[in-house]
């Protein structure tokens, strides 16, 4: 685990699987059909239960880099933002994975939302460097935290120990630049 402050937000990097996190909004690593899949869309579907997909029905799809929200059902959250990263390797897949973020960052910040999770977006089936991901991950969430919001809790849930200690040493890497970052317990 790792945790950082910043304008007053706790960041936090944390081991686990985000279907259980007890936070305002969790974010799914969907695809633009929204229609559900595997990974961690296929765990988010299974914990919040067919309401869950019935709603997703509705939502006509998402554009990569962009992100829906719909409620979260028999899960923890009370929400779901369901954001789509690019699969690495296509055209401004950097760009798109900062998007992704923002775009499902803005979503809780205009639902006045105080805590949000993220599993590490596109790491997984879209093939996306976990090093390189994380380091897009943090700059496109401190770059949203500037303006004002509800924001108390920003927390990355990565699902092995390899994937958070890559994330750690990111998010260290990244944080070294920002004067306006420090550490917390
Ligand atoms: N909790 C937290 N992280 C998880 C969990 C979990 N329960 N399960 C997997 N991960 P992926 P993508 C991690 O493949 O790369 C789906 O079919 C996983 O280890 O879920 O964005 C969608 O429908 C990896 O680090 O998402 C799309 O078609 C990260 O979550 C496509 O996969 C993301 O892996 C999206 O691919």
């Amino acid at each position: 685990m790792s945790c950082y402050k910043f304008n007053q937000v706790r960041i936090e990097t944390v081991q686990g699987d985000i279907t259980t996190q007890s936070v305002d909004a969790i974010v799914n690593a969907a695809n633009t059909s929204l229609l559900g899949g595997g990974g961690v869309d296929g765990a988010i579907h299974r914990a919040a239960g067919p309401e869950l997909l019935a709603e997703c029905r509705t939502l006509r799809g998402c554009v990569t880099g962009e992100a829906k929200l719909t409620r979260g059902y028999l899960l923890p959250a009370q929400y779901v933002i369901h954001a789509v990263g690019p699969i690495y390797g296509q055209d401004d897949a950097p760009d798109l994975l900062a998007s992704a973020y923002h775009n499902s960052l803005q979503i809780a910040i205009n639902h006045k939302l105080r805590s949000i999770a993220f599993p590490a977006i596109s790491t997984g089936i879209y093939g996306y460097p976990i090093n390189e991901a994380a380091r897009i991950s943090l700059r496109a969430v401190i770059s949203c935290l500037h303006q004002s919001h509800t924001i108390e809790l920003v927390r990355f849930v990565l699902f092995t120990s390899e994937a958070l200690a890559i994330f750690n040493e990111g998010f260290a890497a990244v944080a070294r630049n920002y004067d306006d970052i420090t550490t917390c317990l």
